[in-house]
């Protein structure tokens, strides 16, 4: 059974690994007991996942390529139609195995989102979730305070994309590892918390932490382009979409 889940996992990193992503397993129950019964996932709890996280790399590797060899269609975000590409690849891949895939854009019809991404990527030891608890003196009285993770080589360069449920594969035996604790001190909290809520647009929340890689300026300008002025964008840059955009 071990070595059938190590093969699983093998298999998934070898195919994602090499387009800019990143996998980490975890159990259901660990992120059931994370939050409350709203947001459960309705399976075991002894029931494999994987949170899948994209890297800088990601843009060059996977994206980039992608817009030279797939039809675009106009309804659904370009990132958001690659990375699901690359899942119904995995998918195939696996095709033994029942796998269902959630992304962080989906939700509810009560309209909460399927799964709280930070939530998992926590749990999963892939990123710190630094919430406001984790302040001692909290400076913000009534406002409201989103939490952000903190990845341990790409600061806040990253993105959680989604969730790979196996229901059929049960990994009683799975250790939790805790995710990299890398703001430690109560002020660089604070400063990553203000820098995420109230200036998130001037990126300085991605380099509270020393980071490996971040994104390029191309990636960035595609990234602060308003959704909806993306495919323009792409057009503009050209060369990028052999196909006509649909
Ligand atoms: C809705 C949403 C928004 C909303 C509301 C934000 C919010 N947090 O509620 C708005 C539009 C404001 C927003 C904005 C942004 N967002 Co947003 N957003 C989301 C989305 C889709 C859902 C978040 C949500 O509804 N949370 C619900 C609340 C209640 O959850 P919570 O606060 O975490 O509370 C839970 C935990 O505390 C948990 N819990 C309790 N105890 C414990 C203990 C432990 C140890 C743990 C781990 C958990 C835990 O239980 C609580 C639930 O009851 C997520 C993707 C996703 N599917 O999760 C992205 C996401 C959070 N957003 C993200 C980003 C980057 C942004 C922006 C910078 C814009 C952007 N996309 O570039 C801005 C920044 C915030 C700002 N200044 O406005 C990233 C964050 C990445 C990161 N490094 O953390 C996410 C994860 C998307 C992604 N694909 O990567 N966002």
């Amino acid at each position: 059974m071990e070595v059938r889940v190590v093969q699983l996992e093998d298999k998934i990193r070898d195919y994602l690994g090499d387009l800019g992503f990143e996998i980490y397993p975890f159990k259901v129950g660990w992120y059931n007991e994370a939050v409350p019964p709203a947001f459960h996932l309705p399976y075991s709890e002894n029931t494999l996942a994987f949170v899948v996280l994209s890297i800088p790399a990601m843009f060059d590797k996977a994206f980039k390529p992608f817009l030279r060899n797939q039809l675009l269609k106009k309804i659904q975000d370009p990132v958001d139609q690659c990375v699901s590409y690359h899942l119904s690849v995995v998918r195939q891949n696996l095709a033994d195995e029942q796998m269902e895939i959630m992304y962080d854009y989906e939700m509810l019809p009560n309209r909460k989102p399927k799964f709280l991404a930070q939530t998992a990527a926590h749990v999963a030891g892939a990123a710190y979730y630094y919430q406001r608890k984790n302040v001692q003196k909290d400076p913000w009285g009534t406002k409201k305070i989103y939490g952000v993770c903190v990845h341990p080589h790409y600061g806040g360069w990253f993105a959680i994309r989604a969730l790979l449920l196996f229901p059929d594969v049960e990994v009683p035996f799975l250790l939790q590892t805790n995710p990299i604790d890398c703001v430690t001190t109560e002020e660089e909290r604070i400063e990553l918390l203000e820098k995420f809520n109230f200036h998130w647009r001037d990126w300085s929340y991605r380099d509270v932490t020393e980071v490996k890689e971040k994104y390029s300026e191309e990636q960035k300008t595609y990234f602060a382009t308003p959704p909806a002025e993306r495919l323009k964008l792409l057009k503009l840059l050209g060369g990028f979409q052999r196909n006509a955009i649909h």
